[in-house]
């Protein structure tokens, strides 16, 4: 799908799209088949380990996970895309209806950026650690790198894998509030990185519920949230950020990569054993130097 004038005008005007039915389920699914997979082997895993009773062989998608974490959430933190790195999430990274998109905003030659997620946000308590990582208070997506990205345009793409709605967690912003800058952030113990109430915008906060094949493209001063998961589905999705090659991504530590080159076709990264090398680099590198991912002092819990 090419997105239309009227389209990429309502992006600049109200600071994001939503474009519902933008993608397939022949998009999707492979990602979808992928996580299944995965968490089919951990589950016969950890039973055969004793530490789950029941595998929930034939459990949905979006309930599969969260029977399983009821008994035992060993496997809520390899899931997101940089851990499991799954051919079928690498492939969708470039894949084409979504950069069709991707490429109204950012241009021809495209740059995947390594600030991305697949998300299964569990329903409240069941994250192994006391906060979830996949609740994330007031932020700008501008907020979460170094400052040699502060000038470049990078675009957030959001999107379900399963229905997202508000008692499962799904993504509230503030529509207009961009075209201000960076604001302040403060990365607050049990919060996370977070908006300073001085700076927090006094704006309209838009809930944006959203089903599998939607897609929201978000621009990186707006703010927005998730809440936490009051529900007893997995709200699964993903945030991908896409931005023109050559411009820095702000986290040089992590593995871009050309998605898409007109110019040179040559440079797109297609071999999928490339990027779980550069990932496995970077993140055994990470594990040594440890970089901080953005600017933003900590301050204790409120
Ligand atoms: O998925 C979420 O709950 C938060 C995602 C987010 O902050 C983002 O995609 O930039
Ligand atoms: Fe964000």
């Amino acid at each position: 799908m090419r997105l239309t004038q009227e389209q990429t005008g309502q992006f600049e005007e109200q600071g994001y799209l939503v474009v519902r039915d933008a993608l397939t389920d022949a998009d999707l699914d492979p990602v979808i088949e992928e996580y299944e997979a995965h968490i089919d082997r951990r589950a016969a895993e950890l039973k055969s380990e004793g530490k789950i009773t029941d595998v929930h062989a034939g459990a949905p998608f979006d309930r599969r996970l969260a029977l399983i974490c009821r008994e035992c959430n060993e496997i809520y933190p390899e899931l997101d895309i940089m851990y499991l790195r799954g051919r079928a999430s690498f492939a969708f990274l470039r894949n084409d209806n979504l950069l069709d998109m991707v490429e109204a905003f950012v241009g021809p030659e495209i740059t995947c950026s390594p600030i991305q997620h697949i998300r299964p946000k569990l329903p409240g308590g069941l994250a192994p650690r006391s906060s979830d990582p996949h609740v994330v208070p007031w932020h700008q997506d501008a907020g979460v790198t170094w400052e040699e990205a502060d000038p470049t345009f990078i675009l957030t793409v959001w999107l379900p894998l399963s229905s997202a709605i508000a008692e499962n967690g799904c993504l509230q912003i503030m529509p207009r509030t961009h075209g201000s800058g960076l604001r302040q952030h403060v990365t607050r113990g049990g919060e996370g990185t977070v908006i300073t109430d001085e700076e927090m915008p006094d704006a309209e906060v838009l809930t944006l519920p959203m089903e599998k094949r939607d897609v929201l493209f978000l621009h990186k001063e707006i703010p927005h949230r998730s809440t936490s998961n009051r529900s007893d589905t997995v709200r699964w999705s993903m945030d991908l950020r896409y931005q023109q090659t050559g411009t820095p991504t702000g986290r040089p530590f992590h593995p871009d990569f050309v998605a898409r080159s007109p110019t040179r076709p040559e440079s797109v990264l297609k071999d999928w054993a490339d990027w779980d090398r550069l990932w496995a680099a970077a993140q055994a590198q990470a594990a040594i130097d440890k970089p901080r991912g953005h600017r933003w002092p900590s301050v204790p819990k409120r």
